[in-house]
């Protein structure tokens, strides 16, 4: 089948069949960066918990190693579930994850590598004392997984967080301990958020208020912020927000209560779920990982015989201009596989008016757009759509005053089929705009198959700023970014007439109001070889 052919990704981590979930425990080894998965080796669906392994020089280019973790003890019997590393100063890894027995009880459980002096760290080792914690009282034993990387305290001490929930309450509880063996239970938690219900994958990590690089997850001090993050089950979102994290007293206080976990931000408004950071010291960067669902039917995940990609790996950074949102950004690695580029500069789009971007086969590609917006009209424009909100307005068909502009990509010629990725203006009457940046999936397919919705969130734009996006399309993946990563929506695509040569690129203007400018550099993709290790 051509269409569904089609759809696998070819610069996006992907395991060559089946179900692959969850990031788990990456790290940077002797030269190798280290992922692993949430992996069912039997089918497209989610089951069989284990942990897939694959290494990069890049986290472009990917081999793939035998399953690290398999379920074959009698505390994870049930499926090996996510977890996170820690590496110590002495060089030891210690691979906490979540074990799940035949009567589903989690509790979490210690691996480290079979051989510190293999640079792929193919073998790993379940420590003999395991399962080494369960679930405190008044959390569900059920309801008690996915361990963060741990972070220095003093003395040889070290803690970590773990999600959960009392009542619906969503909790990040800490532990300490000093050989990831055995744990003592703070009293102190580390943060609760009432009516967030289950935090899965809490991650919690430190930024620079002043520097461009990432910061080792211990690190804490004077120009430091912490971000909290948590994978909200019941939306199956990720959440964050930015905040102080007090050594002492274990508490970590949000900046902007309005703006706490679970109510405020997200790293991405599209699909992006079970995100996991970890600290690259070849780079000196934080990087982040998330998983992206299907939004297609299992019935098609079966007949294409594998469900959900990675998305590219995203550097964190606290925005230095906004001081109130981080800033995820596309690995610059990516930018090794572009090819050939096209170039568009100042392309008018009048109001209601949609023009082709020439740019050959629209499947593999890499684009970086600015925008600029008729002064005049947003000037002249008095008020316009304050209660706007992309979720539920018509999508990129409902015309406003100053908006929406943007790109249609993944589009048929004659735009039956047609994915916007665009900006849209409110003003109030006190001279103010706020804008929008949005995906709209509704006519990104013909298949009655798809889950289909408008998604997005306002962005910060600053005084002086253009509208700038950056989209990376692969296949059936769309990641956009705005704003140089204030704000992302990824989503998935499954077009059944604009694929292979017949995918095309435009730009549309379908403000009612206002003419925009557009600056466009568009780079072909390569592929990313993405293969089994053969030694
Ligand atoms: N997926 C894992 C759990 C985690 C959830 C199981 C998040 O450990 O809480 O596949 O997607």
């Amino acid at each position: 089948n051509a269409q569904l052919s089609w759809q696998r990704t070819a610069f996006h981590f992907q395991p060559e069949r089946s179900w692959m979930s969850d990031p788990d425990g990456p790290i940077f080894y002797k030269g190798w960066y280290h992922f692993f998965y949430q992996y069912n080796p039997d089918n497209p669906v989610w089951g069989n918990n284990t942990w897939g392994h694959t290494v990069s020089r890049d986290l472009i280019h990917w081999l793939y190693l035998p399953l690290a973790l398999a379920a074959d003890q009698w505390y994870d019997m049930q499926g090996v579930f996510s977890g996170s590393a820690t590496c110590l100063p002495d060089g030891r890894i210690m691979m906490l994850y979540t074990g799940v027995t035949k009567e589903m009880v989690e509790m979490l459980s210690l691996a480290y590598p079979a051989d510190l002096s293999d640079p792929l760290l193919v073998e790993w080792v379940k420590y003999p004392g395991n399962p080494i914690l369960s679930a405190p009282p008044g959390v569900s034993p059920t309801e008690f997984r996915d361990a963060s990387t741990g972070w220095y305290v003093s003395n040889g001490t070290w803690r970590i967080a773990i999600g959960a929930k009392y009542n619906t309450t969503g909790i990040a509880m800490v532990y300490e301990t000093k050989d990831f063996k055995s744990f003592k239970l703070l009293e102190e938690l580390l943060h609760a958020v009432p009516d967030t219900g289950l935090w899965e994958c809490v991650d919690l990590y430190p930024v620079s208020t002043t520097g461009e690089k990432g910061l080792e997850t211990s690190v804490n001090g004077p120009k430091v912020k912490h971000v909290l993050k948590a994978s909200i089950d019941e939306q199956q979102r990720d959440y964050y927000a930015i905040g102080t994290y007090d050594l002492g007293t274990n508490k970590w206080t949000p900046d902007n209560p309005e703006e706490d976990v679970g109510i405020g931000l997200r790293y991405d408004w599209g699909k992006y779920y079970a995100s996991k950071t970890f600290y690259d010291p070849k780079k000196q960067r934080r990087v982040v990982w998330a998983w992206t669902k299907e939004l297609d039917s299992e019935v098609a995940d079966r007949e294409k015989g594998w469900a959900n990609v990675q998305t590219i790996p995203r550097t964190v950074l606290l925005d230095q201009k906004t001081g109130t949102n981080v800033l995820l950004w596309p690995v610059e690695e990516v930018e090794s596989l572009r090819l050939s580029s096209k170039e568009f500069s100042k392309v008018k789009a009048g109001a209601g008016s949609v023009v082709p971007l020439d740019v050959g086969t629209a499947t593999q590609l890499d684009i970086i757009a600015e925008f600029e917006i008729d002064k005049e009209a947003l000037e002249g424009t008095i008020e316009a759509d304050m209660g706007y909100n992309c979720t539920t307005s018509g999508g990129a068909a409902e015309r406003g005053v100053l908006g929406p502009f943007g790109l249609l990509v993944s589009a048929t010629e004659n735009l039956s089929e047609q994915t916007p990725v665009y900006f849209y203006i409110a003003k109030g009457t006190d001279g103010n705009f706020k804008t929008f940046f949005c995906l709209d999936e509704s006519r990104s397919s013909k298949a009655s198959d798809v889950s289909k919705q408008v998604k997005g969130f306002t962005v910060p734009v600053l005084d002086g700023e253009k509208f700038t996006m950056r989209l990376l399309v692969d296949h059936s993946i769309v990641e956009s970014f705005a704003q140089g990563g204030r704000s992302c929506i990824t989503s998935r695509v499954y077009p059944t007439e604009a694929i292979y040569g017949a995918a095309k690129l435009f730009l549309f203007n379908n403000a009612t109001g206002a003419s925009i400018t557009a600056s466009l550099k568009i780079w072909e993709m390569n592929s990313a070889f993405i293969q089994p290790f053969h030694r």
